[in-house]
């Protein structure tokens, strides 16, 4: 476990993803007013995000999506791949992600206030996806028995430290006007919908055609085809796909086929304790 995961500010990272060259890269790194972060608790639409964005940005063009894969056409801050990439020649806007907690943002983010989308997801999902995701990834710490890793998810013992501090501090962020807040359920409810309205945040504006076609493109058994998007070209030694896909369900309610009751019942009082000052309306309440 020591070796596996990196404390840093707090949290566990995984250190294979996150070393410290990177840690130190993102710490220094200057943002501009027009790039725009996409920010997530793990599991919670990262990927289905790093879709959208980007053809939105190209006016529904699929050549990003379909050449350049997720990670280096949206890349994480924090990733290994960052430093590599050449971020600062990059034309703007820029386009990233971050699983970072507000407060572990760097200093630049704070007066510099680039666009965020943040995307939640019900925790319950975001539980039982991680659990799949634990399970094929080489580089995380296996998940234990289903008990055991509802501990270590309720407790913030899992890479990324705790999905209700990461959700309460972006929620609580100052700057509200450059933050867009969007949940997995919306856009599975109306994908077509929530393209619109990132697009609108994102300054673009597109007929409907484009945002039609930018929405179907989106849709799980879709994007499930694009090996720019699917993880695919990670090699089965980081990603065991005998265990369990990346693009795996994409549903909202799968807690439903993998909590007990109890589990369940278990979680609700956890979250009713920890999210008892927050105001906002989610959808899965
Ligand atoms: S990560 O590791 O943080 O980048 O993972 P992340 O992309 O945030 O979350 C993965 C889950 O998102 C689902 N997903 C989608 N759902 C619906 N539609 C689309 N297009 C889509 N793309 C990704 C993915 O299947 C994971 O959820 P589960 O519940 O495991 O299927």
């Amino acid at each position: 476990e020591a070796e596996l995961y990196t404390e840093y500010k707090g949290v566990y990272l995984p250190t294979h993803l996150h070393p410290q060259g990177s840690l130190k890269y993102y710490e220094e790194f200057t943002f501009r007013h027009d790039d725009i972060l996409i920010v997530t608790y793990p599991k919670s639409g990262t990927t289905w995000m790093q879709e959208i964005v980007p053809l939105v940005q190209s006016g529904g063009d699929l050549t990003p999506v379909l050449t350049v894969p997720n990670w280096d056409r949206v890349p994480w801050l924090e990733e290994t791949r960052a430093c590599v990439l050449n971020l600062e020649q990059r034309a703007s806007p820029r386009l990233f992600s971050t699983h970072y907690h507000y407060n572990m943002m760097p200093a630049s983010f704070f007066t510099v206030k680039p666009k965020v989308i943040y995307v939640m997801r019900n925790p319950k999902d975001v539980f039982t996806s991680s659990y799949h995701y634990y399970g094929m990834a080489s580089f995380l710490v296996q998940p234990g028995t289903q008990d055991q890793f509802l501990q270590k998810f309720l407790n913030g013992k899992v890479m990324f430290g705790s999905w209700f501090d990461h959700v309460i501090g972006w929620l609580n962020a100052k700057d509200q006007d450059r933050t867009m807040y969007i949940s997995y359920e919306e856009m599975i409810f109306d994908l077509r919908d929530s393209v619109s309205k990132i697009s609108q945040f994102m300054g673009k504006s597109l007929d409907s055609e484009v945002i039609e076609k930018i929405a179907d493109h989106c849709v799980f058994k879709n994007m499930k085809q694009n090996k720019m998007s699917n993880y695919s070209l990670v090699p089965n030694e980081f990603m065991d796909r005998n265990k369990s896909e990346f693009l795996r369900k994409g549903i909202a309610g799968d807690w439903k086929n993998q909590l007990t009751v109890s589990q369940a019942e278990y979680f609700d009082a956890v979250y009713k304790n920890q999210m008892k000052d927050i105001k906002y309306k989610f959808v899965w309440d």
